[in-house]
This record gives C-alpha cells, sequence and structure tokens, in this order.
C-alpha cells in the first residue's frame, strides 16, 4: 500500500447566524499558530472573486438572482477554490473554514421551492473536498434573537434561520462534532481546541486521505 503523505486538517464550521462561528473559528487559528501548526482561515462564500462578487451582490439585495441559479453560484464558488485548497492541506496547512456546502444545502433547501429539495441542493457539490471535521455550533433561533438582532442580509430573518436549522439537523453525520454554542465564548473554544487538536493529529500521521462529498 502506497505511503500516505502528512497533510493540514481541513476542519469546517457550520451552525445559523448569531452562533459564533466567525469569531470561534478566528480564535481557533490563531491559538493553532500559536501552537506552531500552520494554519489559514478560509470563508465561504468566498466575496473577492468574480463569482464571489455576484453573490454578494444578491446577498446584499443589490441584485436578484434566481434561487436555482444562485445555489450554482455558492457551489461553483467552491469548486473554484477547490484546487487551492487541495494544494494548502497537501503543502501541510490546515484549513480552517468558516461554512462550506452544509450551508449551501440547508440555505437553499430551507426555502422549500418545487424541485429544489435536499437532493438537487446536494448535486452540484458532489466530488468537492470533504472536511475531516464538521464543528456544529449550536444555538436555538431564540438564544440567537437574545444576542441582538440579525444583519440586514438577505437571510437574516427568525423564520427563515428555523428552517435553516433544521435543515442542518437533517444533516448531520459521523464527521460532526456538535457543539453548545450557549456556552461562554472561552468555554467553546476550549471545547473546539481540544476536539481539532485531534484532528490535527489525525492529518499529520497521514493515514487518512482527504474524503469527497458525500461519501
Ligand atoms: P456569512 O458571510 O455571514 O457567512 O453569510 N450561504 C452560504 C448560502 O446560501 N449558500 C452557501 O453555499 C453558503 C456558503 C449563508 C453568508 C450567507 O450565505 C448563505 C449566509
Ligand atoms: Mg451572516
Amino acid at each position: 500500500m502506497a505511503q500516505q503523505q502528512a497533510r493540514g486538517a481541513f476542519i469546517v464550521f457550520e451552525g445559523a447566524d448569531r452562533a459564533g462561528k466567525s469569531t470561534q473559528c478566528q480564535m481557533l487559528v490563531e491559538h493553532l499558530q500559536a501552537q506552531g501548526v500552520a494554519a489559514e482561515l478560509w470563508r465561504f462564500p468566498d466575496r473577492t472573486t468574480p463569482i464571489g462578487k455576484m453573490i454578494n451582490s444578491y446577498l446584499t439585495s443589490q441584485s436578484d438572482i434566481d434561487d436555482a441559479a444562485v445555489h450554482l453560484l455558492f457551489s461553483a464558488n467552491r469548486w473554484e477554490k477547490r484546487e487551492e485548497l487541495l494544494r494548502k492541506l497537501h503543502e501541510g496547512t490546515t484549513l480552517v473554514v468558516d461554512r462550506y456546502a452544509y450551508s449551501g444545502v440547508a440555505f437553499t433547501a430551507a426555502k422549500g421551492l418545487p424541485g429544489l429539495d435536499r437532493a438537487w441542493c446536494m448535486a452540484p457539490d458532489a466530488g468537492l473536498p470533504a472536511p475531516d471535521a464538521v464543528f456544529f455550533l449550536c444555538l436555538t433561533v431564540e438564544q440567537a434573537a437574545a444576542r441582538g438582532g440579525y444583519g440586514e442580509e438577505r437571510y437574516e430573518k427568525d423564520e427563515f434561520q428555523r428552517k435553516v436549522l433544521d435543515q442542518f439537523h437533517a444533516m448531520r453525520g459521523s464527521s460532526w462534532r456538535v457543539v453548545d454554542a450557549s456556552q461562554s465564548i472561552d468555554a467553546i473554544q476550549q471545547q473546539l481546541r481540544e476536539q481539532a487538536a485531534a484532528v490535527v493529529a489525525r492529518c499529520q500521521r497521514g493515514t487518512s486521505p482527504v474524503g469527497k462529498l458525500w461519501e
């Protein structure tokens, strides 16, 4: 059997808006770097690419795009980063990624549109690199609302967020670590660091090649 290469870990953060994903991602990356682990913070959508700019204009309601078409743009935004993502992992860099294909499926499927069911939503992401772990920051809509208002972007509404959460829960798989996001920032971070250390160590041993969605 061919010797597998040591590589970086691919860690995805998911969860509803206001669960603290961005704060926790940032803290985790800084912690890993301080430990001497090569690590980068990524996020999807990546609004800096030409496709990402179209997505940004949709999310900020500067443009309307057909629901199916915009779903494919979100997926294309991941595909266009695929090569760089794999290269970084194989160079040994751990990637901590704020949202990925699970958000893609959850947000479109939550619209409940005819023809755009979960299976349709999953199809365009099939074959993308699969994360080694998904950290799901779990917060109820009531707890999220108590943290103050949502922003101004499309999707940032209680009723819709509730449907998104239902979709996330329906997708939970074996690589998911569910973290209670109602705890203090430091308590959450402590748990994430322990979980991340195990995933990073496993990938450094070089025994687990990068998987593919939705296998
Ligand atoms: P933030 O930049 O605040 O995370 O908001 N979304 C995201 C989708 O609808 N499909 C996707 O594939 C992804 C990655 C979630 C981005 C918003 O875009 C939604 C919230
Ligand atoms: Mg947001």
